[in-house]
């Protein structure tokens, strides 16, 4: 049952109901919660909908960092919106400009021992300091900052114990890449993964980041680290000495399961287009030209990180066949480089300076050329996501993305250091970061909050009204798509569609955009036309990595009511449930060659059977045959889906008119 463990220890602390015997249903109360600007302003809007005067947390904030282009009024309306909300309702407000919500959030405020839920999948990146860190769909967000507990299947709490020790250029980011590599982008699902071992005594509190953020690509509910004197040092230097606390795990600690990591043998690895998990040798890719390199994202844009890009850049050129950029993590960040001279290395090597903020890695500019190759420091390279199509998206330590950018060509940095004796650079965290704080809106107090309007530009629309489940379904199959689709496949970012996040009448008309131009004008053929619920058949893990509930929001705007899969990825699952979509496994994963588009399908007392705990019959009527699917649901779950959607069921539970 993995008591004694770190993770078991905060669970057990913040237990509301449930036992913490793995797949069952638990609640856990939440402490901090944190939104960013794509997710956010549909996660205000319905927590405004809950009717709740001020958020019930130790602590909220906000944070402006994805959508940064504006390129018209949209972004500037939803961050002015995002302004007056925290104003209004006692969240704190990370200006834009101020970094990525994860990186700033570890500095700032990430606390040893507390829970925290936000509504993006990164958010494990806290679990570096020893907090269990969430991510999760907006709504779920929202519940939390008007008090409401997380329900979560308890997950198996795995151990990873590092053993030996991290040669010279190999980092953490191979650690994490090794354990894709073994793992897959679906072997975290319904698991923790807690880091203990002599190997972690080497890790600081940023590389330990880099690890929690990326379990993120396993599939993980979420990974947490230790807390110990490195945590202690980190926040001392944060100015935040008093957050710390001892989390360590207990001697007769024991994991549900233990996988062992020898950090001696590892060497650089990197993950090839277009799956975090397709992870090699650097050495077997080497070679290959490189026309971009970007250091940046949640992951791996630490001061740690951009010092070391910076100190191997020194008295360096870019290959002049490259384009190399960088966007630090956090103004904090920045700062530092600033002030220790690694930013005037990046200049004099030839390099753009991106904004702190996400920016290449959703495709918000610095799109790679037509067929390019790009080396990044980042997390995710799924097809497309960088905003060319062919663009082909590699990931690995900022070493290697450095390494390369020099070279011309995919290089193991350990041959470049031999080449042109590149020393090994260590990096000293400092004893005192700049805090920053002046790009930071502290909440108001709750008097003062009351008198705050709420600012709602062109680009804010209300939300839909959606009714519930039907006793029985009658539909149509209007898309069969394979294993491993992304939200971003489902819901794509970018340039283009990302300013869209707070309508959902103008953003549902990009469902599925890259993978079925056709889809939108079929499905809602069979909304308006035909009347009929839209279904979509998909593969295994379905709907994984990012959080955005736009992925179930809008397809559901567009009358997808169930999707038929092999298997679900964690976050979208429960997105799917929170906008009244129900998720459906087949029974016997071949039946899924059972179904063709267009087929006309029916399920009957489709309510009733979930209601009772039934097997769910889908009959396909178009050639007779019927197929028999389960759920993963809980009882929460499952009244949730009744009521249309969890918006529904709060009200519902608040006593206010659905
Ligand atoms: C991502 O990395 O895909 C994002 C953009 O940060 C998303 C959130 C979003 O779509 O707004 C995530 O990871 O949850
Ligand atoms: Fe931003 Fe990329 Fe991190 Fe998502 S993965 S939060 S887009 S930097």
């Amino acid at each position: 049952m993995a008591k004694g463990t770190v993770a078991y220890k905060i669970l057990q602390s913040h237990l509301v109901s449930g036992k913490l015997i793995p797949g069952e249903e638990i609640a856990i109360k939440i402490d901090q919660t944190l939104t960013q600007d794509a997710t956010g302003t549909m996660a205000y809007l319905q927590f405004e909908a809950m009717g709740v005067d001020r958020v019930k947390t130790e602590l909220s904030v906000s944070y402006i960092d994805h959508n940064m282009l504006q390129t018209d009024f949209k972004n500037p309306d939803d961050h002015k919106y995002l302004m007056s909300v925290a104003k209004r309702y006692g969240i704190w407000l990370s200006k834009p400009g101020n970094g990525i919500c994860h990186q700033v959030h570890v500095e700032r405020f990430a606390k040893p021992g507390k829970t925290l839920l936000g509504s993006d999948s990164h958010t494990p990146t806290s679990g570096g300091v020893g907090m269990i860190a969430i991510g999760a769909g907006g709504l779920d967000v929202a519940a939390a900052m008007a008090g409401e507990p997380f329900y979560l299947k308890m997950p198996k709490i795995v151990g990873v114990k590092l053993s030996g020790k991290l040669p010279e250029w190999v980092t953490a980011k191979d650690i994490i890449l090794e354990l894709l590599r073994r793992l897959t982008v679906k072997g975290g699902v319904g698991k923790i993964f807690e880091y203990f071992g002599e190997g972690i005594k080497e890790l600081s509190v940023p590389e330990r980041s880099t690890i929690t953020n990326m379990g993120a690509e396993l599939g993980a509910t979420t990974s947490v680290f230790p807390s110990d004197e490195i945590t202690r040092a980190y926040l001392k230097a944060q100015g935040r000495e008093e957050d710390w606390v001892e989390l360590q795990p207990d001697p007769d600690a024991e994991y549900d399961e233990v996988i062992e990591i020898n950090l001696s043998e590892l060497e650089p690895l990197i993950a090839c287009p277009h799956s975090p998990d397709n992870v090699v040798p650097v050495r077997e890719v080497e070679g290959i030209k490189v026309d971009q390199v970007v250091i940046g994202s949640c992951t791996n844009s630490s001061f740690v990180d951009l010092t070391r890009a910076a100190r191997m850049l020194h008295n360096r050129k870019v290959h002049p066949d490259v384009i190399f950029a960088v966007a630090p993590g956090s103004k904090q960040a920045l700062e530092l480089i600033t002030q220790d001279g690694g930013l005037l290395d990046f200049l004099k090597a030839g390099a753009r300076i991106l904004e702190s903020a996400c920016g290449p890695c959703i495709g918000m500019g610095y799109a790679p050329p037509s067929g390019g190759v790009s080396v990044r420091s980042f997390n995710r390279n799924f097809e497309g996501r960088s905003g060319t199509p062919d663009a082909k998206v590699y990931l690995a330590s900022p070493e290697v993305c450095v390494a390369s950018a020099i070279a011309g060509y995919i290089i193991d940095p350990r041959k470049l250091a031999q080449k042109e004796n590149i020393e090994w650079i260590r990096v000293q965290m400092p004893e005192k970061f700049p805090y920053g704080d002046e790009a930071f809106i502290p909440p108001l107090p709750e008097e003062e909050a009351r008198e705050v309007e709420i600012y709602r530009g062109p680009n804010i629309k209300k939300l839909p009204d959606f009714d519930e489940l039907p006793e029985s379904l009658s539909g149509e199959v209007s898309l069969i798509v394979g294993d491993n689709i992304t939200t971003d496949h489902i819901m794509p970012a970018g340039a283009k569609i990302l300013p869209l996040r707070s309508n959902i009448y103008a953003i549902s008309e990009y469902v599925y955009h890259y993978v079925d131009p056709e889809f939108v004008q079929r499905a809602k053929k069979v909304r308006d036309e035909k009347a009929k619920a839209n279904i979509i058949v998909g593969g295994e893990n379905y709907g994984q990595g990012s959080s955005r509930e736009h992925a179930a929001l809008a397809p559901r705007f567009l009358g997808v009511r169930a999707v038929i899969a092999k298997s679900f990825a964690r976050i979208h699952h429960a997105n799917l449930v929170n906008f009244g979509i129900v998720p459906l496994e087949f029974l016997n994963k071949e039946d899924y060659r059972k179904f063709s588009m267009g087929d006309e399908v029916e399920i009957p007392e489709l309510a009733e059977s979930l209601r009772g705990g039934k097997e769910i019959v889908v009959v396909n009527k178009t050639t007779g045959e019927e197929i028999v699917c389960r759920y993963n649901l809980t009882p929460k779950q499952i009244s949730v889906l009744l009521a249309g959607g969890l918006l529904n069921w709060i009200k519902r539970k608040q006593g206010v008119e659905v």
